[in-house]
């Protein structure tokens, strides 16, 4: 084993934070890249299916914060585009990759939101299991990854209550408006579980994940974490958990639930979702309709370096 390696190896051990200018093997950058890419994906593509409620929100204060949340979300993913390129990613190949369906962005934002409560929905329970992985993910072990998961959970943990506070309005409210709030917990339950991955035993990347502590909790781990800390705020709600093998265990102090399923998951991912097809597609015509934008930023920072340079030289 080389020096770098080992140097490697007793940081990741000792729980210092891999920098960006250290040695780092091939393997665990290119992990990385893959997974805060994807990351930031998901925080793009997720401003879509609740963007699509800020012209609709039932009023003025709920399309002020859900405006403040779709912001937030953008900018999440700015945090985390700049942390893959401190590992040597360009921006432009991901998004490229993203509309060319060559990289993943989270499963759950392929999902339709087809009333207000989804938006409820998605605050509540998206946004909380977002947190269950991401509070795990401010200890990881590549340092800008985890420092720009601390201010991005600050701002999670404000979406989560928001979604709360919107579900307990309707879930307190008229008959019908207690209906559709437990429509939408059917139709994101399952979904959100399926937020934390494939189960371990079919989870291709979580052994070397975790060697690197780039992942500290396996998907199972953290799905139960979810499901423990969530369900009792859905029976606070006086709603109900859409699966019937539910049931809290008292030796173990956890609940037991039924089995996700998984060729819906592997469906999704694999571009079968309800929604992949419009996702993608939106994501293109914003890229591409942004190109100008793009293209005068970056003469007017060519411009404005020029201005600095000329001022030194007189
Ligand atoms: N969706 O071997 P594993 C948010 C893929 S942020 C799609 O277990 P890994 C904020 C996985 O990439 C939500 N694909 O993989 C918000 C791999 O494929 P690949 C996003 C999934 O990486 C709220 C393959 O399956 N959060 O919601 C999913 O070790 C509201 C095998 O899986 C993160 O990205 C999935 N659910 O563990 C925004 C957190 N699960 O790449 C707007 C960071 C797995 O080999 C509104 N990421 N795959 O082709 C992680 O913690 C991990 O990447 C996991 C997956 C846990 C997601």
């Amino acid at each position: 084993m080389n020096n770098q390696q080992q140097a490697f190896d007793q940081r990741i051990e000792k729980d210092i934070s891999i920098e960006p200018k250290d040695w780092m093997p091939d393997a665990y950058r290119k992990t990385l890249i893959r997974q805060i890419g994807q990351h930031g994906h998901s925080e793009v593509v997720g401003m879509l299916p609740e963007g699509n409620w800020i012209t609709r929100a039932p009023t003025l204060k709920r399309k002020a914060v859900l405006l403040a949340k779709v912001q937030d979300e953008a900018g999440h993913a700015l945090y985390l585009y700049s942390a893959a390129e401190t590992l040597g990613a360009d921006r432009d190949d991901m998004m490229d990759k993203l509309i060319a369906g060559r990289m993943k962005y989270s499963s759950i934002f392929n999902y339709p939101t087809l009333t207000w409560a989804d938006v409820a929905a998605i605050g509540w329970l998206v946004d909380g299991a977002a947190i269950v992985n991401q509070v795990a993910l401010c200890r990881t072990s590549y340092g800008p990854y985890a420092r720009a998961m601390v201010r991005i959970c600050k701002e999670e943990s404000f979406h989560q209550r928001q979604g709360f506070e919107a579900m307990m309005q309707l879930a307190n409210g008229t008959e019908e408006q207690k209906q559709m709030a437990q429509d939408a917990v059917n139709r994101f339950w399952w979904p959100a579980l399926m937020m934390f991955g494939p189960s371990d035993d079919n989870s291709p990347n979580s052994a070397q994940s975790m060697q690197w502590k780039i992942k500290l909790f396996s998907n199972d781990a953290l799905r139960q974490k979810f499901v423990d800390n969530t369900v009792p705020q859905v029976l606070q709600l006086g709603l109900t958990v859409p699966d019937p093998d539910l049931k809290f265990n008292e030796d173990t102090g956890h609940y037991e639930f039924g089995e996700v399923n998984w060729n819906e998951f592997f469906d999704v991912i694999a571009g079968k979702g309800p929604c992949n097809h419009e996702r993608i597609e939106a994501r293109r015509k914003a890229w591409e309709g942004g190109a100008w934008v793009r293209e005068s930023a970056a003469v007017y920072a060519k411009k404005q370096q020029e201005q600095q340079q000329a001022q030194k030289v007189a």
